[in-house]
């Protein structure tokens, strides 16, 4: 088993599709180890892009992410959890994603774009623990 983390966005949280998400990805392998609804303050907004902070869309971006509730989600699957998510989450771009993606049937553009998933493991590890504590991850094995 190994664990990413996965964001439902604040677009596809007010349209209602946190359910349709979780289904989507359920359906291909992933389980759910930990899960919250949350609003994020622009303090941990800021903190979970430092990475962006350089970038022209970061102000943007932590406005966007503190717009509306998250739902935040660790997850587990039996293969490699952080390319298959990518794979299944769709470009970062919703407009070029591929059909049948989280971002293709969910998400709108380049920012409001449905779903947050961890680029590497390393970094899955980091995400998973800005959200939850040890106690709150419950494997399903
Ligand atoms: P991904 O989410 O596909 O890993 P990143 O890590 O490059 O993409 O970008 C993080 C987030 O920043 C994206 N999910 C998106 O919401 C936003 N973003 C990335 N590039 C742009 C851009 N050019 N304009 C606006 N927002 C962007």
């Amino acid at each position: 088993m190994s664990m990413t983390l996965t964001i439902v966005k604040p677009d596809a949280v007010a349209a209602g599709n946190a359910g349709n998400i979780l289904a989507l990805l359920q359906s291909k392998g992933f389980k759910i180890c930990a899960m919250r609804q949350m609003r994020l303050s622009e303090g941990q907004a800021k903190a979970f892009y430092e990475v962006h902070k350089e970038r022209p869309f970061y102000n943007d971006l932590v406005a966007f992410m503190t717009s509306g509730p998250v739902v935040p989600v660790a997850l587990e699957h039996d293969g490699d959890a952080v390319p298959l998510l990518r794979e299944v989450m769709g470009a970062t771009n919703s407009e070029e994603a591929a059909d049948g993606t989280v971002r293709n049937l969910y998400g709108t553009d380049i920012e409001r774009n449905a779903i947050h998933g961890s680029d590497s493991a390393e970094n899955a590890a980091i995400e998973i623990s800005f959200f939850f504590s040890r106690s709150e991850l419950i494997s399903n094995q």
